[in-house]
């Protein structure tokens, strides 16, 4: 019997099964091998003295640290108008990283009531760049019904997962799109600007015809250690350079710079958002400095 892994705490799985779910561990193997069973996984399920265990994983299409998840999809990358004030350079982490792994960024600005106008600059800046954004607001209902929409014609079996920093509002718009769940929120620190990590676990639901996680919202600590690829898989990861990435003067461009460099020049024409360069930059720097056998 094969299922998918829905949630995991403390080295007990449940998987759905199409038949319904089970609770169940996994066998000793896993561990000595340091293969680790994360939510999304595909595995094969055999009956052993102890009852049901997870006796394989089925190949992963991706693996992310952060949220620990296997097999996305799509990723709806969250961020608030305000409180907390919104991090572009956050937001182009997680794209990228996304791009990287073969997960459909879809881009979802919340609280947008609290501040329009960067609300709507924002969602212009991710739709410039080619992907789906979306303005909501948990509080007046705005956009709620544009979102579900677009959830319910995600593919058959298809994955996805919200993603952000804690309080942007994942679980409070999981919520009002799926209003069997009723997901703990709280509110955020008007001090700090910060959340509170209400949500602790990745969990999937079935959403329509696939499946749809709520998971941790991450903290600035987390993005510290940028390490999942080289800076020369970084252009590639902003699918708004690719029409241009070739035609610049020099073959070697690192589009950082360079007279002459085609990137640059649609920053400068408008044709791609300034702050997105800005991030390119500032991960080209890190990855720059990145060893390949810091991984
Ligand atoms: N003003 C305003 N507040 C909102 C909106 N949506 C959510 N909130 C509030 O933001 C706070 C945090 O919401 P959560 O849903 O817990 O945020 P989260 O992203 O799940 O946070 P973590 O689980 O910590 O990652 C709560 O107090 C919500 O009521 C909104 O549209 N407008
Ligand atoms: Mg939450
Ligand atoms: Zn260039």
């Amino acid at each position: 019997m094969t299922g998918i892994i829905t949630a995991s705490s403390g080295g007990l799985y449940t998987v759905e099964t199409g038949e319904g779910s089970v609770q169940c561990r996994a066998r000793g193997v896993f561990r000595h091998k340091h293969e680790k069973v994360v939510v999304g996984d595909r595995v094969e399920l055999t009956q052993d003295g102890e009852g049901t265990v997870i006796s394989a994983i089925c190949e992963r299409k991706n693996v992310l640290i952060r949220p620990p998840m296997a097999n996305l999809d799509y990723i709806f990358v969250t961020a608030a108008a305000s409180m907390p004030s919104p991090d572009p350079f956050m937001l182009d982490k997680l794209t990228t990283i996304a791009e990287y792994n073969k997960i459909k960024p879809v881009i979802i600005i919340g609280k947008c009531e609290l501040d329009r106008e960067r609300a709507a600059e924002l969602c212009g800046i991710y739709r410039l760049a080619g992907y789906d954004a979306f303005c909501v607001s948990c509080h007046e209902g705005e956009g709620i019904d544009a979102v579900k929409k677009y959830i319910d014609g995600l593919p058959a079996g298809s994955i996805s997962a919200f993603a952000g920093a804690s309080g942007v509002g994942k679980s409070s718009l999981m919520n009002l799109l799926f209003p069997g769940l009723s997901l703990e929120t709280s509110s955020v620190s008007h001090k700090t600007e910060r959340g509170r990590h209400t949500t602790r676990s990745v969990t999937l639901y079935p959403s329509g015809a696939g499946y749809i996680a709520d998971t941790p919202g991450f903290s600035m600590l987390d993005f510290e250690h940028f390490d999942f690829f080289t800076k020369d898989d970084l252009p590639d990861t902003f699918p708004e350079f690719a029409d241009l990435l070739g035609t610049c003067k020099y073959t070697k461009c690192s589009h950082t710079k360079e007279d002459g460099c085609a990137i640059l020049a649609a920053v400068r024409a408008g044709k791609i958002a300034r702050s997105r360069h800005d991030s390119y930059l500032a991960l080209y720097e890190i990855l720059k400095n990145k060893h390949a056998w810091d991984k």
